[in-house]
């Protein structure tokens, strides 16, 4: 965890299993964005890797097992009032072995890439996703006011994440 100057960072993973024209999402049931559909992915445990504890939360969610990570994105969220920024690493894969089962957290389904369930993610999914899909790479910045309605927001595709 990184503190500065009154803020402190909460490093998170977020990963989209893209096999297109289809990709996996599940139904979070509990916690934090409880449902809405989403990647699968959390916190990063002591002495791990961003891209372990991407590995081990779809694991751990769905039951599956991801060798080839792309790190697509990073992105901060901040919340009008709160000091905590959370930045998620995004990260596609499009192999994985075993079959994607429900777990206590999360309930998984494919979607069409034409009909991802926008109304029902966080808000910020329907300005990045294409570019996920696009195969592009970005770096951005959220911030949320009441009712997780965005009031700021900065986006922009970089070459190298
Ligand atoms: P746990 O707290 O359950 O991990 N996450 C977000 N995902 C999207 N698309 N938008 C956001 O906007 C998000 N904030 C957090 C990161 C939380 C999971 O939810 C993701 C993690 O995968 C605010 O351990």
């Amino acid at each position: 965890m990184l503190c500065g100057l009154g803020n402190m960072k909460k490093l998170l993973t977020l990963c989209i299993i893209h096999q297109h024209p289809k990709i996996l999402l599940g139904m979070k049931k509990r916690g934090f964005g409880a449902g809405r559909w989403n990647g699968f992915g959390g916190k990063i445990a002591a002495a791990e890797t961003i891209e372990d504890a991407a590995k081990r939360e779809v694991r751990e969610e769905v039951g599956i097992k991801v060798e080839d990570l792309d790190k697509m994105g990073i992105i901060d969220f901040e919340f009008k009032g709160k000091p905590e920024v959370l930045q998620v690493h995004i990260f596609r894969s499009n192999n994985f072995s075993g079959e994607p089962a429900e777990s206590e957290e999360m309930k998984p389904q494919w979607f069409h890439v034409d009909e991802i369930p926008f109304k029902e993610m966080w808000p910020d999914d329907i300005h990045w996703l294409p570019l996920f899909l696009g195969g592009k790479k970005f770096k951005g910045r959220f911030l949320f006011g009441e009712s997780d309605v965005i009031l700021e927001q900065e986006l922009t595709e970089v070459r190298e994440i």
